[in-house]
């Protein structure tokens, strides 16, 4: 498999751009090798400058869960470039994206757009602290909820795969507001707010992870945190920036039955385009600029390309909902029976393969998988047209355009590996 023309594009890169990439995790530094330059993709397949196919199990993190260039979302784009990119005034568009939103999103009362899921959750936090008048955060080891200041504690995602315990450039200040507990540790919740119940503004958590590879909460785990936020008068946040959309209409709140106070959306509801969503009790919302005395706001929040994509991705799903147990079959026949040494989680379309005999519940094991053999399984099923998540701490998605025969293919060559 050649990759002349990806290695000479990352040379190039290594000078324009930090490791020639705009995001860490995609210079394949965990796991090794060149990173490829993608040309183009189509549905479930990425084509790279080399001419390399691949069955996709990126998904661009989760967005493209209809696939690469459908042709719905497209349609949209099109549409929206006859009006016009971006105005900097409101647009009826961004109402109807915000009552797609609620409709879907029972705790969703009232929101706000944004670009990126890290605005979401910055802007959340910034609510939760506002509304409460407290300045303190509970989040948890290994979640990673964008590279907002102060939720750079001991995250997952890059700074997982990179090893960057906590990252150089946030003031002491910043990183002293947040307490940062084992994820599914009921008993360390407890502790945390009988110690500092009253000062703590919010507690936000991915409620399923996918940035320490995927974790599932334990049902005593949610229901600690319902419990508790309630009784010490903090708000709950469910960072729903992956699995927003993409596990259910609903989110993962649909799947739990629970009512998050806020909740951060990003991802899917643009469609493969750059936005963000944060929002939920309105008595909550109603403290935003320009409204309230909280203040946020974006350039190009709305922006008619962005929300028209979301609008068509979300209006595919409420007209297609037949996508989810579509992926749920598809996913689990994906993860069957996987080989010894590797312990898989998954919740529909979300997997991890972790490389590690122990149950994966929180950070810590997570972290007992061997990462090296993971990047020697990486490689190997690239070098089989399968393109896995760069690293053991993240998690994979299939889209509704893989087809049986992709599942199938892509079990072979896991097969392979272990053979
Ligand atoms: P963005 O700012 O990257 O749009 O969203 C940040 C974010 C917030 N919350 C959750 C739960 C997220 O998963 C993310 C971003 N996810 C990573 C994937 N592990 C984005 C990929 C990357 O950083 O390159």
């Amino acid at each position: 498999m050649s990759t002349t023309r990806s290695e000479a594009l990352l040379a190039r890169g290594q000078n324009l751009i930090p490791g020639g990439v705009n995001s860490p995790v995609r210079a394949f530094r965990s796991v090794g090798g060149t990173p490829r330059f993608i040309a183009r993709a189509q549905g479930a397949r990425l084509f790279d400058v080399d001419g390399n196919e691949f069955i996709d199990y990126i998904g661009s993190w989760g967005p493209m869960l209809i696939g690469h260039r459908h042709p719905d979302i497209l349609a949209a784009i099109e549409k929206a470039l006859t009006i016009g990119t971006s105005f900097g005034a409101p647009t009826e568009l961004e109402l109807e994206l915000a009552e797609e939103i609620i409709d879907a999103v029972p705790s969703m009362e009232m929101l706000r757009l944004v670009n990126s899921g890290t605005e979401a959750t910055m802007s959340a936090l910034r609510v939760a602290r506002g509304f409460t008048g407290r300045d303190l955060t509970i989040k948890f080891e290994g979640c990673y909820h964008g590279h907002v200041d102060s939720l750079l504690v001991k995250a997952g995602s890059g700074m997982a795969t990179l090893g960057i315990a906590d990252t150089q450039g946030v003031p002491k200040g910043f990183s002293d507001t947040t307490i940062a507990l084992p994820y599914n540790s009921v008993e360390a919740l407890e502790v945390a707010f009988a110690e500092r119940g009253d000062q703590i503004a919010a507690v936000i958590l991915e409620p399923v992870v996918g940035n320490m590879g995927c974790v599932i909460p334990t049902p005593e785990f949610l229901k600690a945190l319902q419990t508790l936020t309630q009784k010490h008068g903090a708000l709950l946040i469910f960072d729903e920036v992956m699995t927003g959309f993409l596990l259910a209409r609903g989110g993962a709140q649909e799947l739990f039955g629970i009512r998050p106070d806020l909740s951060t959306f990003g991802k899917v509801i643009g469609g493969g385009l750059p936005i963000g969503a944060y929002g939920g009790r309105r008595d909550v919302m109603s403290k935003v600029a320009p409204v309230g005395p909280i203040y946020q706001a974006g350039t190009l929040s709305g922006n008619p390309l962005a929300v028209s994509a979301g609008l068509a991705m979300l209006r595919h799903i409420k007209t297609h909902p037949e996508i989810y147990p579509y992926l749920e079959k598809i996913t689990a026949r994906l993860c069957e029976a996987p080989p010894p040494g590797v312990t898989v989680n998954r919740v529909g379309s979300m997997f991890t393969m972790f490389f590690t005999e122990t149950p994966v519940t929180d950070y810590e094991t997570a972290k007992t998988s061997d990462t090296a053999r993971f990047g020697k399984f990486f490689h190997h099923l690239l070098s089989e047209g399968v393109y896995f998540a760069p690293s053991q701490f993240e998690a994979g998605f299939v889209s509704a355009a893989h087809t049986e025969e992709d599942i199938e293919r892509t079990r072979g060559a896991i097969q392979r590996f272990f053979a």
